[in-house]
């Protein structure tokens, strides 16, 4: 069970005027946070304000509407809320200005440095959305469908779907609590994750269709080209997640997704499993990321840029 901090309670609680801001690269969690505290917030009876970034992505689009209807704007007032945010560095500020203003941080992520005037940081959470709801819950404040739609979003997006080594009892249970408040799973589910485009559909297939494997399949790339890839769009959403096809092949140790995004400049996407540090290659290249899930950005063209992964894969994984 999640303790939500006296003081946070407090400065929320007493507080009339709030910005909430998130993370640059919005994904679900810091949505569905942001829309179900300005809701909240706003039911409440107080003056929230939610900047909507420019990049909002597609599938969450159905969240956007659930912020229709309230006072808002670009600039903000109030103290500020920051939520999912893990560094200073990655605050969307989009037109706000800080200018003194009290910043409040809410977030689950382990090495936040507790950047706020007040902090409340809790690793163990499974998303920041678990923390809202626990907060909005000790303050009383309403949680009706929308609210809690956003909230098993976010939870949702975090866990992998329930299925990675975060999705504790604690977010099974919360989910259950926010389905009890209206979330639909079966309509949430399907708006996030089956809600394809044709032009997602058909990268799909390509980079598929250039799957290469080496090492009797321990490593496997895959590959969306300029050439083949008629409807080319730079928009990591027009190929996110694709890589996780390459993870969910048997055998498949180390997975590489190339996307030619310029003439001699690939994205390079990684995956590994079983305590296989990915990240090593991606830094090797002047990228970074996570053990398991890393990326770079490489000035070659295809062929070169695949030998130079592949040569450093193999050094990671102990082949000479
Ligand atoms: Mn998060």
């Amino acid at each position: 069970m999640l303790t939500v901090p006296e003081e946070i309670v407090g400065a929320i609680r007493s507080g009339e005027r709030f910005t909430i801001l998130s993370h640059k690269d919005p994904d679900g969690d810091s949505l569905g946070c942001s829309v179900a505290l300005f809701r909240s917030l706003s039911q409440m009876g107080k003056r929230v304000y939610l900047p909507l970034p420019e990049d909002f992505p597609r599938k969450y689009e159905f969240m956007r509407k659930y912020i229709n209807g309230f006072p808002n704007s670009r600039t903000g007032e109030g103290d500020i809320i920051v939520v999912d945010c893990s560094c200073e560095e990655r605050i969307n500020w989009l037109d706000v200005e800080c200018n003194g203003r009290k910043v409040i941080s809410i977030d689950h992520h382990e090495d936040n440095p507790n950047f706020g005037d007040l902090n409340w940081v809790e690793p163990e959470s499974p998303a920041a959305g678990d923390m809202i709801f626990h907060l909005l819950r000790q303050l009383g404040a309403p949680i009706d469908e929308k609210t809690a739609s956003a909230l098993y979003v976010a939870i949702m997006t975090d866990t992998g779907r329930f299925s990675f080594s975060n999705a504790t009892p604690q977010s099974f249970f919360d989910a259950g609590e926010l389905v009890k408040l209206g979330a639909n799973p079966r309509f949430l589910t399907g708006e996030v994750y089956f809600n394809f485009s044709e032009d997602y559909l058909r990268n799909i297939g390509i980079a598929l269709f250039n799957a290469h494997n080496y090492h009797n399949g321990r490593i496997l790339f895959l590959t969306l080209d300029r050439a083949t890839t008629q409807s080319f769009s730079t928009s990591p959403e027009n190929s996110e997640g694709i890589i996780d096809f390459a993870m969910s092949v048997r055998g498949v140790d180390v997975a590489a997704l190339f996307k030619e995004i310029a003439p001699n400049k690939i994205r390079v996407s990684l995956r590994s499993r079983r305590g296989i540090d990915i990240s090593e290659v991606a830094k090797f290249f002047g990228g970074g990321g996570h053990p398991n899930a890393a990326g770079c950005t490489i000035n070659a063209n295809l062929t070169t840029a695949q030998e130079a992964v592949l040569e450093q894969i193999r050094k990671v994984l102990g082949y000479r």
